[in-house]
């Protein structure tokens, strides 16, 4: 399957994060992807080809305009305003009740953020964008030729919302792929695998029956991104039944994980989706430092394997994953045990 990368993702690198209390080493770094790029080429998965160039259209059909401004001149703007050249990191978050949106950059920033990890660094927009234009180019040309194309996003993508940063993502990448198939296509099932709950793809297709979201994930009363991802999220509106979430307790091993996901894909099934879309992230590895389940590198072929089953034209989207050194064979795994199947 073709493999869509940009090297423009390496402009996009903080050196640090606050977690857990402390500034700890930025842990959604370049490397990540450098290290599934070999991989995928070492196991032959595809060719590896550059993003084309879909402009700004797709992206701002999802994400609102004021916030693609402000991403792409905040970094000018805060070392303009005095701000640390280390990156753009939020002052205050407003939150219930608090409706004024302010011109101080520090303040600007947590009104556009959920949490202190989307921090924007002078090539954030650059590599962003590309990130995005390589999920548009991988779903474009799965939408030519069927089969299935592997986006290695970064940064990644689905916990960005229309005017919201956070959990690493600036634009949802995921989301921005199945939007633009699901402006050709009837219906299209966006299922995101990532440990982490796709709160942002969530918000976004949340009244629309048109992109049918399904996510498993670490439960999100102990777990990021908390706010969004409980059960008895079902849509609402023209959506209503059109969101399926699948929280799982922290531990989760190989076997309680593959019943949950047979049974995601079996409410996809009857869906009867022209396109899938999945958010692949692979932090539900048991030695991810952000993930909470237990599943051994031996888990992602029979993923791959599982999710070929719907025999769709599929788009896999790169979301987390921060275990570096397995990184890359989990990520190939999936991809393998998709082909193979
Ligand atoms: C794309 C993606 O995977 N973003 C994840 C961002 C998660 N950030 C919150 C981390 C919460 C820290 N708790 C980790 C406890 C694990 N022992
Ligand atoms: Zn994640």
């Amino acid at each position: 399957m073709q493999i869509v990368y940009s090297t423009r993702h390496s402009r996009h690198h903080p050196a640090l994060e606050f977690f857990e209390g402390e500034l700890k080493k930025f842990q959604e770094t370049p490397e990540r992807a450098t290290i599934v790029l070999e991989a995928l080429t070492a196991g032959q998965i595809g060719p590896v080809v550059a993003p084309d160039d879909y402009g700004l259209g797709p992206i701002t059909a999802l994400h609102s305009p004021d916030y693609i401004e402000y991403l792409q001149h905040a970094y000018e703007r805060w070392v303009a305003d005095g701000g640390i050249p280390a990156g753009v990191y939020p002052d205050s978050f407003p939150v219930r009740r608090m409706l004024h949106r302010p011109t101080k950059l520090s303040a600007l920033a947590g009104y556009y953020a959920f949490d202190l990890t989307a921090i924007i660094v002078a090539g954030t927009w650059e590599a962003a964008y590309d990130s995005a234009q390589c999920a548009l180019t991988a779903a474009h040309t799965v939408s030519l030729e069927g089969g299935a194309a592997f986006a290695l996003c970064r940064p990644p993508g689905h916990h960005a919302h229309a005017d919201l940063c956070g959990g690493y993502c600036f634009l949802n990448n995921a989301a921005i792929a199945a939007n633009w198939l699901a402006s050709t296509a009837g219906r299209v099932a966006l299922l995101d695998i990532d440990f982490h709950h796709g709160n942002g793809s969530q918000d976004l297709f949340y009244e629309r029956s048109d992109v049918l979201f399904v996510s498993i994930h670490g439960d999100p009363d102990r777990q990021f991104p908390y706010y969004l991802g409980t059960a008895d999220e079902t849509g609402s509106g023209a959506g209503l039944g059109y969101t399926v979430n699948y929280p799982l307790a922290a531990g989760v091993a190989d076997e309680d994980y593959l019943q949950v996901l047979r049974r995601a894909v079996g409410r996809i099934a009857p869906y009867d989706p022209e396109y899938v879309v999945v958010s692949l992230g692979v932090d539900t590895f048991a030695d991810d430092p952000l993930g909470g389940f237990a599943l051994t590198e031996a888990a992602f072929p029979c993923i791959g394997a599982t999710i070929a089953q719907l025999n769709r034209p599929t788009v896999f989207i790169m979301e987390g994953g921060y275990a570096i050194e397995p990184l890359g064979r989990n990520i190939a795994g999936v991809l393998t045990g998709f082909q193979t199947e």
